[in-house]
Formats: C-alpha cells, structure tokens, sequence
C-alpha cells in the first residue's frame, strides 16, 4: 500500500521525514495541509491537528520522530540510526536538539507575529541552548557518523530557524553554521528545502 504523508510546505518536523524517505528511497504521496481549515480526513489520521502524519496502509503515524523510527522498522535499509548502541543514542539526542530549536522557533514566529517581545525573547534563549550544543558537538567530532535521524532532524529544525529568523542567528555558531552549509549538497537535503517566505 502507498504512504501518504500530510504535511505544510515549511514544517521543520515535516523536513525531518521527508529527508529521511528520501534517504530510504520510498515513494509517497504527499498531501498538503491547510491548517487553518482540516479536512475530515486529515483530521481523522492525525488526533492533534498537527503535521506532519504518515498514513501507510490503514495505520496513521505521529509525530516525526514515532514517523521515523516507524520507517526504519519497516524499512530498515539503509539505516537511519547508525551502527550500534552509542550511534543511536547520538541520532536520537540530536533528534531532540532538532526538534527542539524547531518547536522554539515556531514558538517566536508566532510571539513576533503577535508583537509578544518576551515570548520571543523566552524562545530564543531556548533556541541558544541548544544551539551551543549542536555547536559544541560538530566543533568536538560528537557527531553521527553515518547521516541519518539525528542529521536531518537538525537540518530541520535550523533551517526552519534561518528561513524564519534570519541567517544572523547562527553567526555565534561557526562550526554548526558550516556543517550545515556542507549538508546543502545533499540530494535529500537540497530536495527538500522550504519555499521562500
Ligand atoms: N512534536 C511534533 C510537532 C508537530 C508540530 O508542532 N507541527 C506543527 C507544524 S510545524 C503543527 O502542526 N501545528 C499546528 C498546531 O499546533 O495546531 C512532531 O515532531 O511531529
């Protein structure tokens, strides 16, 4: 049976497993979302009104991560969490700091939007946290080793950080800022990339 996946054009989240059917090479349907206005049948797969879901078959999967862990048991090659206990422990922390600087920049787009200075201030102190980690992480080789789970989740979230914020956000974060640069390369990555604002 075809997978379906419900999505909007600029959600990090939804970035995050698209990199990764990408990366697995598995054809899908992808079903755009107005999040002002649910269907019946999105609001039918997805119990929280939020993208992005994967429909395989008559299951409906959420949020992101259960999606890409569900797509690696389903269809473990190539593998998306590294080789062994240690490599996949490092996708997943990284899958964290990801979403992490994903739900914090969506945070402040909405605070700016509602002119709500110290929320937006309170979200980009989150997102600086995490942020100095990722950036101390490529700076020491604390990193994946094979690209997966953990890579595309932070692509995600810091690409829907730049395409929101502003590039100026990683200035303080050389080593994070370039990585990502050479992650651009990337077919899953550059065929992902989000439309313009
Ligand atoms: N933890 C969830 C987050 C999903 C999420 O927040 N998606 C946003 C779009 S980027 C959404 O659907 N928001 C609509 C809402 O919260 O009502 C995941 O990883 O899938």
């Amino acid at each position: 049976m075809a997978l379906r996946l419900f999505n909007t054009a600029r959600s990090p989240f939804g970035r995050k497993v698209r990199i990764i059917l990408a990366e697995k090479n598995l054809a899908y349907e992808e079903v755009t979302v107005d999040l002002q206005n649910r269907t019946p049948e999105f609001s039918k797969a997805s119990p929280l009104g939020k993208v992005p879901v994967l429909v395989d078959g008559e299951t409906a999967i959420f949020d992101s991560t259960i999606v890409v862990e569900y797509l690696e048991d389903a269809f473990p090659n190539p593998p998306m969490f590294g080789v062994g206990v240690r490599q996949r422990l490092l996708h997943r922390t990284l899958d964290e700091l990801g979403d992490h600087v994903a739900d914090q920049a969506v945070t402040a787009f909405y605070a700016n939007q509602r002119s709500d200075g110290p929320a937006a201030e309170q979200a980009f102190a989150r997102i600086h946290k995490a942020l100095a980690e990722l950036e101390r992480r490529v700076a020491t080789n604390a990193w994946t080793v094979q690209f997966g789970a953990g890579d595309a989740a932070v692509i995600g979230g810091c690409g829907y950080l730049v395409l929101r914020h502003g590039e100026a956000v990683l200035k303080p974060y050389p080593a994070l800022q370039s990585w990502l640069n050479a992650q651009d390369a990337r077919p899953s990555v550059a065929a992902t990339r989000p439309p313009p604002n």
